[in-house]
């Protein structure tokens, strides 16, 4: 029977190596940065080159095996694909607010196996193996026991297209009434492993990347939350990602739904 776990190791082990070059890229000198799909949506060096040392060291440990990566792109092929986000909350890292991550997931067929987030600034790493658990530095996770939506704290994030923005700006006004506050951190990979910790008892975003919620998504799934990755669920959008604690979680989609979150 296939055992995932060798491949948490491995994802670990670089995605440590990966987070100690950008931290010490972040503490050198200014964060040089170009933009992508908007004048917000902004690269900076650091992720090319964690990117490119993931890349690297793949090569060297899993010679062959393909790698899909936000920066240099790629594809998600039958077998084995090595999915990674260089840096996940990278405008958290161009403002020196230490909440971004590397994130590296293993997919067989397109569905994660295997994956680590690591907290280059704290030196956090969140791991999960499917079938197998999620840790975080080696302890059990365990999503929240919520089951009053009223009482529960939502996650969220915006696009980058300002068009879009004004539409989810809306939803998340509707939103604010039904649950008990909103949170707005700025990586998915880290709101998905704050479901799985029971820090957020939902969290909800569109137009994620495979590389921000590859790792993230198996990690709250396997800490026992109930995970809609984009193209399931159309009532919240063929781009959603939804993760909620089993308690909350259909108050939670249906109140997404009636705030037009599907809509945007
Ligand atoms: C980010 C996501 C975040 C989203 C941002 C951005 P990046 O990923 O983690 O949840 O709201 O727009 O997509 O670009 O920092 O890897």
């Amino acid at each position: 029977m296939f055992d995932p776990r060798p491949l948490v190791d491995i994802a670990t082990d670089i995605g440590r190596e990966a987070g100690a070059l950008v931290q010490r890229m972040r503490a050198s000198a200014v964060v040089s940065f170009d933009t992508k799909s908007t004048s917000t949506d902004v690269v900076t060096a650091a992720d090319r080159a964690s990117e490119q040392l993931v890349r690297t060291r793949l090569s060297e440990l899993r010679p062959g095996e393909p790698v899909l990566g936000e920066e240099e792109g790629g594809t998600v092929v039958e077998g084995l694909t090595w999915v990674v986000d260089p840096i996940d909350g990278t405008v958290n890292y161009l403002y020196g607010i230490p909440w971004y991550s590397v994130s590296i997931a293993a997919q067989l067929d397109g569905e994660s196996v295997a994956g680590a987030v690591v907290e280059p600034a704290t030196g956090r790493v969140w791991t999960a193996a499917r079938g197998y658990g999620a840790f975080l530095d080696g302890s059990p996770l365990r999503v929240s026991t919520a089951t009053d939506l009223s009482l529960s704290l939502l996650g969220y994030g915006f696009a980058y297209r300002p068009e879009r923005r004004q539409r989810q700006a809306d939803t998340w006004a509707a939103m604010a009434t039904r649950v008990r506050d909103l949170r707005r951190a700025g990586a998915a990979s880290l709101d998905l492993c704050s479901v799985a910790a029971g820090r957020l008892d939902a969290y909800a975003e569109h137009a994620l990347g495979r590389w921000d919620w590859a790792a993230g998504g198996l990690i709250a799934a396997e800490a026992g939350a109930v995970v809609r990755l984009p193209g399931s669920s159309p009532e919240l959008g063929e781009d959603a990602t939804f993760a909620a604690a089993p308690g909350i979680a259909d108050a939670m989609y249906n109140a997404l739904v009636e705030s037009g979150f599907g809509k945007v």
